[in-house]
């Protein structure tokens, strides 16, 4: 089933025209309304008239998180505060998360391509969907949540947490569709295996998941373990969150709806664009958005773009293939983006504490495990901090002030001065044990 033929099915030659009309008045909205753009294209000589065909997208500026950064918090911000109806925040590469304003037409496109991907999953208005994504300033629960309320569905916000509360739910309420990460996934099937629940017992025939990359063989045991179909849901904050691109049938590639997310593959290394097939940095141009539309912004996703008009479900928009790794250092740790320089932002900021630490990041019940070891300032440990309650208070200072920053719990272990491994070369911030098989 196709939510919007029209758009989801078009023909190239009308897709590519429709991106070329909506790059043009971008480009002009943005030249009048964020002053970063118009800057940036003046330094470049490009006025909004050398922008016609999709094809000119290549003459524009990149975008990347650290303008985000450096215009924080409204900087990119192209409306008017008083058109703007959500803010969504993601993770910073340091303390100052990502803010995200969305005005009422861009909340409008986001459930439009939200009900397109739950569309393309086979979900309709008789389906009952839990939204397992966290709600709050992360776009997953309110993002799919909005997307349900359109098609028409019944929507459960269940968020994330309280596992045992939602597998009776799934059973009582004949729950159909469960959107969450699939790691997630994993541990409902996990405590309903605990709780004696079989998935005869329960009625879910499809999963939304992403916010997180997975393999084949999840899906494989996710499907099995719970009698589903589970489906790709791809997006980002920055972008719009998730729907940016959504598998169909052929669980084989995600189709991006690229009548208002322009996609292209770049080699991180030289910026220069890649082919179909060619395995690069992922960068979207936001052709619709009105509250904070980005040029180009460098996703750091590594990925493929294929043609998908030969696709047997009928679309025949762009497919992006699986994210493979990213060309920065971002982990993504039950859901949550984490960089290590937040990490080391919070260090610094704790005089007991030593620039010095390790991430280990591991996968215990498919559950995702951060610990952070931080050494102890020779100075302080000299002072007496060799016994267990000032190291204890101090952890729970790390932990709290971690918490605060990176909206997950890490456990904390102060380690004693001279003690984490020394380098020659790059200091090994992060060790991550999780094999994503
Ligand atoms: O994760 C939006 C989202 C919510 C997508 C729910 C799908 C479902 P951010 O927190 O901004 O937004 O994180 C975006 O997460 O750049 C990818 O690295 C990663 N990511 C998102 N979806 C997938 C996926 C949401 N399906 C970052 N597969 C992106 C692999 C994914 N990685």
């Amino acid at each position: 089933m196709i939510w919007n033929n029209n758009k989801e099915c078009m023909s190239r030659e009308q897709m590519r025209a429709l991106q070329g009309k909506r790059l043009h008045k971008l480009v002009e909205y943005v030249y009048h309304n964020t002053p970063f753009y118009r800057n940036k294209l003046q330094e470049m000589n490009i006025t909004p008239d050398d922008i016609q065909t999709i094809d000119d997208i290549t003459k524009l500026p990149f975008t990347t998180k650290q303008d985000l950064r450096d215009n924080y918090p409204f900087g990119l911000q192209a409306a008017p505060q008083s058109e703007i109806i959500r803010i969504h925040a993601s993770s910073g590469t340091t303390g100052n998360p990502t803010i995200v304003g969305y005005t009422r037409k861009d909340i409008g496109v986001w459930s439009e391509c939200m009900a397109r991907c739950l569309t393309s999953f086979g979900i309709t208005r008789e389906d009952i969907v839990s939204v397992a994504y966290g709600y709050g300033l992360f776009t997953g629960g309110l993002g799919v949540h909005y997307g349900v309320e359109n098609l028409g569905a019944a929507v459960v916000p269940a968020s994330t947490g309280g596992t045992e509360k939602h597998v009776r739910l799934l059973r009582d309420l004949g729950i159909t569709g469960v959107a969450c990460t699939p790691s997630y996934a994993l541990h409902l099937a996990e405590t309903m295996e605990k709780m004696g629940i079989t998935k005869e017992q329960i009625k879910l025939k499809v999963a939304a998941m992403g916010a997180e990359p997975w393999t084949e063989s999840m899906r494989k045991e996710i499907e099995e373990r719970l009698g589903l179909k589970a489906y790709n849901i791809y997006g980002l904050s920055e972008i719009m969150g998730p729907c940016v691109s959504y598998e169909c049938s052929e669980q084989n590639g995600s189709h991006i709806n690229e009548d208002h997310f322009y996609p292209e593959i770049i080699d991180p290394e030289t910026l220069q664009p890649l082919s179909y097939g060619q395995q690069g940095e992922l960068v979207f141009t936001t052709l619709t958005k009105v509250g904070m539309p980005l040029l180009r912004y460098r996703t750091r996703d590594l990925t493929t773009l294929q043609p998908g008009d030969s696709c047997s479900c009928g679309r025949t928009s762009v497919k992006m293939g699986k994210i493979c790794g990213r060309s920065d250092d971002m982990l993504i740790i039950r859901g949550i983006n984490v960089f290590p320089s937040q990490v080391e932002s919070v260090i610094l900021s704790i005089p007991e504490c030593a620039p010095r630490f390790l991430l280990i990041v591991e996968r215990i019940d498919n559950m995702d495990k951060l610990t952070v070891q931080v050494e102890m300032r020779a100075e302080y440990f000299a002072q007496g901090f060799d016994t267990f309650e000032p190291v204890f208070k101090l952890e729970k200072q790390v932990s709290e002030k971690l918490k605060s920053v990176l909206s997950i719990s890490a456990k904390v272990e102060i380690k004693q001065p001279g003690t984490l491994e020394r380098s020659e070369g790059k200091s090994k911030f992060v060790i991550d044990k999780r094999v994503l098989k």
